[in-house]
């Protein structure tokens, strides 16, 4: 017992030069669907958010859900696929979408938060008109590519102490439409539209690997691009990395990939000189 308060004295003492390095940022944390996890995992997550705002940070929670749409889209009997990474989306789909994600993840986190002291508010890409978009793609449907951010909604929340929390749901430049935005492209232009100290990319992969498999701690936007020209970067780990190179373009400091699966992985970034996952910036 005794041993244990004077290792997490010790720890403590040892977070001083980060908790100083990240006093006032702005940290962009997605949670993405695969990293939800359990009743459990979800309080863990909760912690982290609302001691990282504890601490001073201002984190701003940018979450997925995709498995959870799956469920209910299976529960009704609608089909639903995927192409390169986006789930093809027509009219029954995007209200199933919304509804998950606006009611279901999103308040699920909300009131994970809230349970942990802190003051979460759930809203989505439509509230003050966050996040606008157009189709992305025709082949798509209703997938959205955001064209026009008003982050000061988030900024008002922060400032006033309230942790964001918001659903990649996003309105239409044009006749009201609804758009289902991958949760990752959302949290990048949302980070982007910041410029986020930091975005953290919560998945369930440890990071960017290299040909030996390897996971890299380090990647300068160069890197990605020709790991990516050259197939080492493949699959789900594309839309994440073209996000991390985006979002490092619009002047986020650095972008993070990482394993929420890992107990504590945020604060296994932000707070200790081990870090985690692949860190990609300029
Ligand atoms: C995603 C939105 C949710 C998401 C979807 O419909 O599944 C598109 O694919 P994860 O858990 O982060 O994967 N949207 C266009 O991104 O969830």
């Amino acid at each position: 017992m005794m041993r244990d308060s004077i290792a997490t004295a010790k720890t403590l003492s040892e977070a001083l030069p980060y908790l100083q390095r990240y006093a006032g940022a702005v940290v962009v944390v997605k949670f993405g669907g695969n990293a939800m996890g359990d009743d459990d995992a979800m309080a863990e997550f909760a912690r982290d958010v609302v001691l990282m705002r504890q601490v001073g940070v201002n984190p701003v929670v940018v979450h997925g859900g995709g498995p959870m749409i799956n469920d209910l889209l299976a529960r009704l009997g609608i089909k639903s696929e995927f192409v390169r990474g986006k789930r093809v989306t027509d009219k029954a789909t995007v209200e199933v979408v919304e509804m998950v994600l606006s009611g279901l993840v999103n308040k699920r986190i909300v009131q994970a938060i809230n349970d942990q002291g802190g003051r979460a508010v759930g809203i989505s890409g439509k509230d003050d008109d966050l996040m606008v978009a157009v189709a992305d793609d025709p082949e798509l449907g209703f997938v959205g590519r955001p064209v026009e951010m008003n982050v000061q909604v988030l900024r008002d929340l922060y400032t006033a102490g309230m942790i964001p929390v918001v659903a990649p749901v996003a309105t239409g430049l044009e006749d009201n439409e609804t758009f289902n935005v991958n949760g990752d492209t959302a949290a990048g232009a949302i980070a982007g539209a910041l410029k986020a100290d930091r975005l953290l990319l919560l998945t369930d992969v440890s990071g960017v690997k290299n040909k030996a498999g390897e996971v890299v701690t380090q990647l300068s936007p160069e890197e990605v691009r020709a790991m990516i020209a050259d197939g080492t970067i493949a699959g789900g780990m594309i839309p994440k990395t073209e996000t991390a190179l985006q979002a490092v373009e619009e002047g986020v400091r650095g972008v993070v990939i990482l394993d929420g699966r890992v107990p504590n992985a945020c604060l296994l970034e932000l707070f200790t000189d081990h870090g985690a996952g692949s860190m990609i910036r300029m």
